[in-house]
């Protein structure tokens, strides 16, 4: 893709061209200087979106969960002027999906048709400047494309969720009753992350004492301004899901009242900064790690005439 294609791609993709959007998405996936022209252009456009993250193990419900949570906040929507919902399913474990849904882990055939709603499906691994790179990129691109609401459902593999969380307005955790889901949840540091708890799968046995260990950790870690609301759901048939918006509308209220808003999205520019700033600076890297100087460094290491840490820096201060 040119530039100068690239360019016109971006401006119908934010003109409300779906088909173009979802190429949009797929070239911020895949990074590199495509991605970074891209960004150019839908950057400025971005900030009006609420960002909800929705995490928690695999198979805890957050596709269908996500997909009741679509309807619901379409059907509050009392106005003409449309709100629009934008769905990101990023599987921190696949390599690039190149535009593909991945089959059933995204359960929201529902709103597939629908044009107030965007679904997309992406994998972050294979980014050189880690896991957090892509998705917030393309989360902006959605704000910036006219989405009221971005839902970002990341499923959780321990640090990547807390990393991908980071990236949200809003951050839903969801566990399901048994298991020691809330211990587990504890452990991987989700305590600190979490907004909103949803103790999702509550038509089984042990919810209510689901509620309640998490009730109890929240209780012994550090008080918050914000006590982060537990909501039990049945996401299949659709049970809580008011609850779960009326939480995430408060936990936006408390936000908006007490300034933290413009002091979050500071903390995502910063680490969004960080994460392309190493991207660009592992490229470089990268591309040194050819060619004749590159092989000389090879094989004074491979002989013992010199170690990989004294190779690499001088490779790194060559011009
Ligand atoms: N009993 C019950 N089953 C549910 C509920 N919510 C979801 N499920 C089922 O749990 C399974 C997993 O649901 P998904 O929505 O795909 O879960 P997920 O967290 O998105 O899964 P991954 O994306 O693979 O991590 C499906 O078979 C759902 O039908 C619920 O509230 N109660
Ligand atoms: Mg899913």
């Amino acid at each position: 893709v040119t530039p100068a294609a690239t360019d016109a791609l971006v401006a119908r993709a934010l003109d409300g061209d779906r088909a173009a959007l979802a190429r949009v998405v797929s070239i911020v996936e895949q990074g590199g200087e495509p991605a970074r022209a891209a960004s150019a252009e839908y950057h400025r456009r971005a900030g009006h979106a609420w960002i909800v993250g929705i995490t928690g193990a695999p198979g805890a419900g957050k596709s269908t969960l996500t997909d009741r949570l679509v309807a619901e906040l379409l059907a509050r929507d009392s106005t003409d002027s449309g709100t629009r919902v934008g769905v990101l399913a990023v599987d921190p474990t696949s390599p690039f999906t190149g535009g593909a849904i991945l089959g059933d882990r995204v359960r929201m055939q529902e709103h597939a048709t629908d044009p107030r709603v965007f679904i997309r499906s992406m994998a972050t691994r294979g980014h050189l400047g880690g896991l957090s790179a892509s998705a917030p990129q393309a989360a902006r691109l959605l704000d910036a494309a006219g989405y009221d609401w971005v839902v970002v459902e990341t499923v959780g593999v321990g640090q990547v969720e807390v990393e991908i969380a980071g990236h949200a307005d809003t951050t839903v955790v969801v566990v399901n009753p048994g298991w020691g889901d809330a211990v587990q949840a504890n452990k991987a540091g989700l305590m600190e992350i979490a907004d909103v708890f949803v103790v999702n799968k509550a038509d089984r046995a042990g919810a209510r004492d689901a509620v309640r260990e998490l009730d109890a950790m929240l209780e012994l870690s550090a008080q918050r301004a914000w006590r982060p609301p537990i909501v039990s759901t049945v996401a299949t048939g659709g049970e809580g899901i008011v609850d779960l918006v009326a939480a995430l509308e408060s936990h936006r209220a408390h936000l908006t009242a007490v300034g933290e808003v413009a002091a979050r999205r500071r903390s995502r520019a910063a680490e969004e900064l960080t994460a392309v700033a190493v991207e660009l600076v592992a490229q470089d890297a990268l591309a040194r790690c050819q060619g004749a100087a590159f092989d000389a460094l090879v094989n004074a290491v491979a002989e013992g005439t010199t170690d990989p840490y004294a190779a690499a820096r001088e490779l790194l201060a060559g011009s």
